[in-house]
């Protein structure tokens, strides 16, 4: 027996990340995402809830957001952070102004690393939380990984819809200039083309590092909870000692099955399914990773 925090009773090392982020009730994103996807790396993950998302059936599964009063997410950060030593923490949909000044807050008190998933709109809902400036200001700054889809990019960085690996270069080098110690902008599925590509710039020793990694697209269904389970899959592989490059592979490589099993739901939007990986692994399927040169 050991009461080493880092360890289960039987002396099993067993990281534990942390998640802030929405409830997302049809179970493919948001929080759910993020437990699923932390268990299957084997780490042990509880969350922070800062806003609940419902759907209305009678009115073509409009979503609903609730917001979380900021006193409770408070309450919710000191007391997980008192309980549990993280190894590392993870954003997701914030919700308010204030519930993201109170994760900032929290994140300059506990210097934990952070994958940052910007959300900023969520699929099918057409909401978009003006939290931009907030980000740019409070949270990039302190991100280990920040993951933005390419609305999300354009938004971050004042730049024209992205529509090219060239335009996703240029957002991941202006989040980077942001102070994001690596960035990696998503292409997913709104890149036209055969391929899910996505951008990394990773700081090194040596300066900066930049690796395009792509896999086949599995269909052109839309899925629900690809980015959150992207981040989450990152920041669980952080947790279990994996280097950023390979976080964000193994966290690719883990989405894609997760996309190409999906579950088709009422809403129209599929549900990505998180054990994939490990339940119905596809032969053959692979991340390709190019390093490329980054121009000065
Ligand atoms: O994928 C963005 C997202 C994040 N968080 C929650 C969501 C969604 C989209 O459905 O519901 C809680």
């Amino acid at each position: 027996m050991t009461d080493s925090p880092g360890t289960t009773g039987t002396g099993t090392p067993v990281p534990r990340v942390l998640t802030i982020a929405g409830s997302d009730v049809s179970g493919g994103a948001g929080l759910e995402a993020d437990l699923k996807m932390f268990s299957e790396y084997g780490a042990f993950g509880t969350a922070v809830v800062t806003c609940i998302v419902t759907f209305d059936p009678a009115a073509n599964f409009q979503h609903d957001i609730a917001f979380i009063d900021t006193d409770v997410i408070t309450r919710q950060l000191e007391s997980t952070l008192a309980v549990h030593e993280f190894s590392v923490l993870k954003s997701g949909m914030l919700g308010s102004v204030d519930s993201a000044l109170a994760l900032a807050a929290a994140l300059r008190e506990n210097h934990l690393p952070y994958v940052f998933d910007p959300v900023l709109v969520c699929k099918g809902s057409g909401t978009m939380v003006d939290l931009k400036d907030l980000f740019v200001e409070n949270l990039v700054p302190l991100a280990t990984v920040i993951t933005p889809n390419l609305e999300e990019a354009a938004t971050l960085t004042g730049r024209e819809p992205i529509q090219s690996v060239d335009g996703m270069i240029g957002a991941a080098r202006d989040i980077r200039a942001m102070g994001a110690d690596h960035v990696v902008v998503k292409g997913g599925a709104r890149l036209a083309g055969p391929d899910a590509i996505d951008v990394l710039i990773e700081s090194t020793a040596n300066g900066d590092r930049l690796t395009v990694l792509s896999t086949p697209k599995a269909h052109d269904r839309m899925v629900n909870g690809a980015g959150c389970s992207f981040a989450s899959a990152i920041a669980a592989g952080l947790a279990t000692g994996a280097d950023v490059l390979e976080a964000v592979r193994g966290a690719k490589l883990r989405v894609a099955h997760g996309i190409a099993a999906s579950l088709p739901n009422a809403t129209g939007v599929d549900s990505l399914f998180h054990p994939a990986a490990r339940v119905q692994p596809l032969e053959g399927l692979s991340v390709t990773v190019e390093e490329r040169t980054l121009d000065s």
